[in-house]
């Protein structure tokens, strides 16, 4: 009899500890972002926002917002008037795109009032060609958006998050951009809604609870 309930104790004990393992790894995927500062801890360093036509707006490190670590980059625009959303954009220097590749760019972003947020991933040099254009809207809550590609030629590129359609601040944290489908970002419980999908291209919205 003690001898059985041992043995019912150790099969306990090891589904418990195989669904502990399962849980874990469903929850610590980890990419490797090919950004730098993707997470905005270092402040604004490698980040630059592209400022067009007759827009006015600033970039700031915040430490009172963040879904990821202790700061994100705080955007505040005076004014947007006489822009297209690429006027106003931040952006990354020093990435590259290699054809047949799938890409995914993720953000976290979270706004003083609903706003419209364009991104996508610009080859820098001619044709100018824009790869996984998603345009989706911000609001007061820190919101994940995400698009994926595939790459159709080899060659530099900037990921881009078009502002210049609206003069409500916004907050952006945990930037990713990494090879691959979509991996749900290491972060609040959340629930998935995919919100479109496409042959190529497809996006989605995570909202944080
Ligand atoms: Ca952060
Ligand atoms: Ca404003």
């Amino acid at each position: 009899m003690r001898a059985l309930s041992s043995y019912r104790l150790m099969v306990t004990l090891s589904l418990l500890v195989l669904l502990a393992v399962i849980g874990t790894s469903a929850h610590a995927a980890a990419v490797d972002n090919l950004l730098r500062n993707g997470d905005f801890e270092d402040g604004i360093a490698e980040w630059e926002l592209r400022i067009g036509g007759d827009a006015i707006a600033e970039m700031a490190s915040s430490e009172g917002e963040a879904i990821k670590g202790s700061k994100s980059v705080y955007i505040n625009i005076s004014s947007v008037a006489g822009t297209s959303a690429w006027h106003l954009s931040l952006y990354q220097e020093g990435h590259s795109l290699t054809e047949g590749v799938t890409y995914t760019l993720s953000l976290w972003a979270k706004a003083e009032g609903l706003r419209p947020v364009v991104i996508y991933v610009e080859q820098a040099d001619d044709p100018w060609d824009e790869y996984g254009r998603l345009s989706v809207e911000a609001n007061t809550q820190w919101l994940e958006f995400w698009t994926t590609f595939t790459a159709a030629t080899t060659g530099p590129v900037w990921p881009r998050i078009a502002l210049g359609e609206s003069d409500v601040n916004i907050w952006v944290d945990n930037v990713r951009f990494y090879e691959g489908e979509y991996v749900e970002d290491v972060g609040p419980e959340s629930a998935v809604s995919p919100a479109g999908k496409s042959a190529t291209t497809w996006a989605g919205i995570k909202k944080s609870y």
